[in-house]
């Protein structure tokens, strides 16, 4: 058993958890904040057979896609001045960790 952790854009969630459904896995969704852009994505959680791990990486990438960020970063031009600087970086499609399931249980 593996544990998938997929992190993605909340523009892609809808679809990416609805063809994962479809393919019959089951999946945990959690609202999270990314520590760089400090905007919410989302994180999704799913238990998988090894046999199926690669399918579902596969579905994670179809349905997902990067865009271009614009970020607001403001930095020191001396005196006390402060100039905002806007930088564009590239998010996602989607970061995954696959980590192994030593113990899986359901009761
Ligand atoms: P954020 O941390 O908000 O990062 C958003 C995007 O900003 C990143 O896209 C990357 O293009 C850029 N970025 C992040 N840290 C940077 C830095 N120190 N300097 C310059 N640019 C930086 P992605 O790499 O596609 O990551 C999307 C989201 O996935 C991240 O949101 C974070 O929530 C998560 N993530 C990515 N890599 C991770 C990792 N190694 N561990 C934990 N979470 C990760």
């Amino acid at each position: 058993m593996k544990l998938i952790l997929a992190i993605i854009n909340h523009d892609d969630a809808h679809s990416v958890i609805q063809n994962l459904t479809k393919g019959g896995y089951q999946v945990t969704k959690l609202a999270t904040t990314g520590g760089f852009l400090m905007v919410g994505n989302t994180t999704i959680l799913i238990g998988v057979d090894e046999d199926k791990m690669d399918a579902a990486l596969e579905i994670i990438g179809t349905y997902s896609t990067s865009r271009r960020q614009v970020v607001p970063t403001t930095s020191e031009v001396g005196l006390g001045f402060y100039s905002a600087m806007p930088v564009e970086v590239t998010v996602g499609g989607a970061t995954d960790f696959v980590v192994s399931d030593d113990q899986f249980r359901k009761f």
